[in-house]
């Protein structure tokens, strides 16, 4: 598996090792008046929802700055680019006619990605649900799951052969319960039940999505999961542990696999829902097999007893989690601008849960990175890709078919509720004027790129 590797900063990466950098729609396009508007558009709307008041306006300006991030892309020297694609760019109702400008943005990002060598790697839905679907539900709906459908069908058609992989969801758990059960994230619902039926339609949309896309031709299908590994830091939090790794990996993964809500999960819920929601006949199209299945990894969940730990780290908290027993995140040493622990050995311990759950599944690292000071400057970025990428490397040497890597993100972008706080870009961006300057993390991953 691991031909021809050669030295680079300590790493020896294998030479069929592929390596590439992610970003999102939302995060990165602005260009509203180009589209419909989407959940987050209307949640950044509302005051104190999103730091400094950002929002999807100008963002990166990429829709307009495409031919230099194309450049960008080209000069770092990557294999492969995933980006996501806005449903409401394409389809701004969400169902329906799709905008002829709408896609013709995306054919001029994937065709300039193909004239430059690289290969598009596009991902169907990075949280922005168009508005109208939204405002039926969104992912509460499980119609939203058949028009999530309507449109990867729509996507994989017109894309055809131009497209070698393709991603339906990026981290379904974001979705359901930052956005339904804390309310942290868009739609802003804070609403435990409908997080969990949001969590299962949206594992339903991508089961349906992938045989739509299947039906007119498309292959190398797969789903962008974020596994944590949980760790209890006493033995009496093994309990709440577990409740947090059945809600933030193993509801996921055991959808996926076909085994339905586990008995665990389904208990340990039982005071928020009764789980009607769930259908026996859709088993089947939950656990659709798949080609791929990427990881985004950033940190480790470390769960110790209620007011143990008073470090903020975003993500980290239980009102994220449905149903959860009182509890603790308790980030440990160096941590991130996130909060998030710099745990680089959760890496190989998120893969072979998913291999565990999932095997013989080829696995991809879609996302890794770290948000660190503004500067361009950037040596503990350096240290943290050189130290996850190394994971990776450990754990094809273990036998887990991981096939490739990307790192989070091309440039500094808008995330998400924190806005331009927090800075995980290997290219810095100035956010007044858009301006982009490589950080020496760029330059790093391309002699690493170049040296392979
Ligand atoms: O910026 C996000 C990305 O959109 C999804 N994964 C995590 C990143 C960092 O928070």
């Amino acid at each position: 598996m691991n031909n021809r590797a050669r030295i680079f900063d300590g790493l020896e990466v294998p030479a069929n090792f592929v390596l590439g950098v992610a970003t999102s729609a939302w995060q990165i396009e602005g260009d509203l008046a180009g589209r419909g508007a989407c959940n987050w558009d209307e949640f950044a709307n509302i005051p104190g929802k999103v730091v400094d008041g950002a929002t999807g306006e100008p963002a990166c300006d990429h829709v307009n700055r495409i031919e230099e991030d194309l450049d960008l892309l080209a000069w770092l020297g990557v294999d492969t680019y995933r980006f996501s694609i806005s449903w409401a760019r394409v389809i701004p109702g969400g169902v329906g006619p799709i905008s002829a400008a709408g896609i013709d943005f995306y054919d001029r990002l994937v065709n300039g990605l193909i004239d430059r060598g690289i290969a598009p790697v596009p991902t169907l839905f990075h949280w922005d649900t168009p508005l109208a679907i939204e405002h039926n539900g969104g992912w509460t709906n499980r119609e939203t799951a058949h028009q999530f459908a309507d449109y990867a069908r729509a996507m994989a058609s017109h894309f055809g052969s131009k497209i070698q992989q393709w991603a339906t969801l990026n981290e379904p758990w974001c979705s359901a319960f930052l956005g339904y059960c804390a309310g942290y994230f868009a739609p802003g619902r804070m609403e435990p039940k409908a997080s969990l039926e949001a969590a299962y339609n949206l594992i339903l949309g991508h089961g349906l999505a992938v045989n739509a896309m299947r039906e007119v031709g498309a292959n190398n299908i797969g789903i962008v999961l974020n596994v944590i590994p949980c760790v209890a830091e006493t033995p009496e939090m093994e309990s709440a542990t577990e409740h947090i790794d059945g809600m933030q990996n193993r509801l996921f993964l055991d959808l996926l696999a076909g085994k339905g809500v586990s008995d665990l999960t389904r208990d340990s819920c039982a005071s928020i829902t009764d789980w009607a929601f769930v259908r026996d006949s859709d088993n089947v199209v939950l656990s659709t097999p798949i080609d791929w299945v990427g990881e985004n990894y950033y940190t480790i969940n470390r769960i110790a007893a209620p007011g143990v730990s008073d470090i903020v780290a975003i993500g980290q908290d239980t009102s994220m989690f449905p149903a959860c027993p009182p509890a603790n995140f308790a980030p440990r040493g160096e941590r991130t601008d996130m909060g998030w622990e710099i745990f680089p050995e959760g890496l190989l311990m998120a893969l072979r849960q998913i291999n565990e759950s999932l095997p013989d599944i080829p696995l991809w690292v879609c996302e890794n990175g770290m948000a660190a000071p503004d500067s361009i400057d950037d040596p503990e970025r350096i240290a943290y890709l050189r130290a996850h990428i190394a994971q990776a490397i450990a754990a094809r040497e273990e036998g887990l078919d991981v096939r490739g890597y990307f790192a989070w993100s091309l440039m500094d972008n808008l995330e998400w509720a924190s806005g331009w706080t927090k800075k995980f870009g290997l290219i810095r961006v100035d956010p007044a004027t858009g301006e982009r300057e490589p950080k020496a993390s760029a330059r790093w991953y391309r002699e690493l790129l170049a040296r392979r």
